[in-house]
This record gives structure tokens, C-alpha cells and sequence, in this order.
């Protein structure tokens, strides 16, 4: 079983969320989201408006995902890749060249960023 992951926080879920999960999850047969904690977003810098609790039970109800796991920190990735058996790690192209250094534990690939929809953009449009 070829087993992908991918890291984000997936707030507010919008299409090119989905659309990044499903290009996911065409590269294996297995697809593990790494979900960022309430607590990492603190240190990421983001404001998730729904909970870890409740982005993890939206996500895991979408046809794509196959396992949510907490990210709690920046330094967890290899632990993750090696735990879990990854054989794939996958990101939008924001992320470009930020995770080589996981090339020695798995296939690392960045793929392009969906255009025309952002988080930002919703917030914006809706004041
Ligand atoms: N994404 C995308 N197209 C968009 C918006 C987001 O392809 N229009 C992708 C991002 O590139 C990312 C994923 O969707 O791969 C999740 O986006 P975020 O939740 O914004 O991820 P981020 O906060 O950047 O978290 O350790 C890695 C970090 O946790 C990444």
C-alpha cells in the first residue's frame, strides 16, 4: 500500500483544499492528513476559525482522506514519514524546496497551489 501525507492547517476548507487532497491521494492509496494543532497554529501565526477538533471531523469526512493526525510541531516530519510508513509527501508549490530535506525518507513532491481561492480571499469578501 502506497501510503502519501500532506501538512496543513485546512481552514476555512475551501476547493483548493479539496483539490490539493485529491491530487494527494492520486499518488498512493493511502492518504494521512498532518493537522495543525490549535496550539501549532499559534505558532505558525495563523487563526483557524473552526478547532482542531472540528477541522479533523471535517476532513476526515471527505472522500480523500484516510487518516488525521495531529501536527503539533515543525520538527516532526521524518518522525511521521518513518511511524507511518510514508512513501509520499505532499505540499502546494507555496511550500517549494522548504521540505528536501525528507527526499532521503520518501518521495517529496509540491504541488501547484489551486488559483482564485484563499482563506484570505473569503474573509475579505465577506466584510
Ligand atoms: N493550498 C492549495 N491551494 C490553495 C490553498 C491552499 O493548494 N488555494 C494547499 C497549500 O499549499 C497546502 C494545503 O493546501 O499544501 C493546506 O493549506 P494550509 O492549511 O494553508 O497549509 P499551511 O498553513 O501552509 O500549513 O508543516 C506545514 C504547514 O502545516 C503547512
Amino acid at each position: 500500500m502506497k501510503k502519501v501525507i500532506t501538512y496543513g492547517t485546512f481552514d476555512l476548507l475551501h476547493w483548493g483544499h479539496i483539490e490539493l487532497l485529491r491530487r494527494a491521494k492520486e499518488m498512493g492509496d493511502y492518504l494521512i492528513v498532518a493537522l495543525s494543532t490549535d496550539s501549532f497554529n499559534r505558532i505558525k501565526h495563523k487563526e483557524a476559525y473552526h478547532s482542531y477538533l472540528h477541522r479533523k471531523l471535517i476532513l476526515e469526512a471527505i472522500r480523500y482522506v484516510d487518516e488525521v493526525i495531529p501536527e503539533e510541531n515543525w520538527d516532526q516530519k521524518i518522525a511521521d514519514i518513518k511511524t507511518h510508513d510514508v512513501d509520499v509527501f505532499v505540499m502546494g508549490d507555496d511550500w517549494k524546496g522548504e521540505f528536501d530535506f525528507l527526499k532521503p525518507y520518501c518521495e517529496v513532491v509540491y504541488l501547484p497551489r489551486t488559483d482564485g481561492i484563499s482563506t484570505t480571499q473569503i474573509k475579505e469578501d465577506l466584510r
